[in-house]
C-alpha cells in the first residue's frame, strides 16, 4: 500500500523548473513570473479517485484522474497542449504519462520521509521539486 499524498504541501526547493517550463515552450516573461512562486500542492483522494491541485497567487491548476485509466488532460494556463494522460504506481511512485506534441513527457510524485517529492520532465529536462506538509494556520 503505497503511502498517502493526501493534505497540503508546501514547495521547499525547485530545482531546474527554468529547463522544464523552457521544453515546454513557456516565454521568458511568463519562466520568471513562475520562477518567483510559492507553489502549493493540494491531493485529495476519493475512493479511486485523485485530485492534485496546484496553486499559486497567479494562477492555479487541477487535474483529476483514476489510476490505471487514460485521461484527456487540457494544460490550461501551464503550456495550454492536450494530451493523453495515465497514470499509474510504479511501486510506491505515482508515474504519469503525459503523451502528445512533446516527447518523454510527465511526472512521478513519491514520498521520502515526511517529504512529497515531484519530478517534472520534458524531452530530457528533468524539474525536481520538494514539499513539506503544511501545517495549519
Ligand atoms: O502537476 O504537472 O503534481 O497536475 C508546472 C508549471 C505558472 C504558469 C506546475 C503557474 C509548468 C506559467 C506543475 C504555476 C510551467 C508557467 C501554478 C503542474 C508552465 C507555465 C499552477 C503539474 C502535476 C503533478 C499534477
Amino acid at each position: 500500500m503505497p503511502d498517502s499524498f493526501c493534505g497540503s504541501w508546501e514547495i521547499i526547493s525547485n530545482v531546474n523548473f527554468e529547463g522544464y517550463m523552457n521544453a515546454l515552450g513557456i516565454n521568458l516573461y511568463l519562466r520568471k513570473i513562475a520562477l518567483r512562486l510559492k507553489l502549493k500542492k493540494v491531493i485529495e483522494q476519493q475512493e479511486d479517485r485523485y485530485i492534485i491541485k496546484t496553486c499559486s497567487t497567479f494562477r492555479n491548476y487541477a487535474t483529476t484522474f483514476r489510476v490505471g485509466q487514460e485521461f484527456q488532460e487540457f494544460t490550461e494556463g501551464l503550456d495550454n497542449r492536450h494530451v493523453k494522460s495515465m497514470v499509474t504506481w510504479h511501486g510506491k511512485k505515482m508515474v504519469c504519462e503525459q503523451v502528445g506534441e512533446k516527447k518523454c513527457r510527465g511526472w512521478t510524485h513519491w514520498m521520502e520521509e515526511d517529504k512529497l517529492h515531484l519530478e517534472l520532465f520534458c524531452e530530457g529536462e528533468v524539474c525536481k521539486q520538494v514539499f513539506k506538509k503544511k501545517v495549519n494556520e
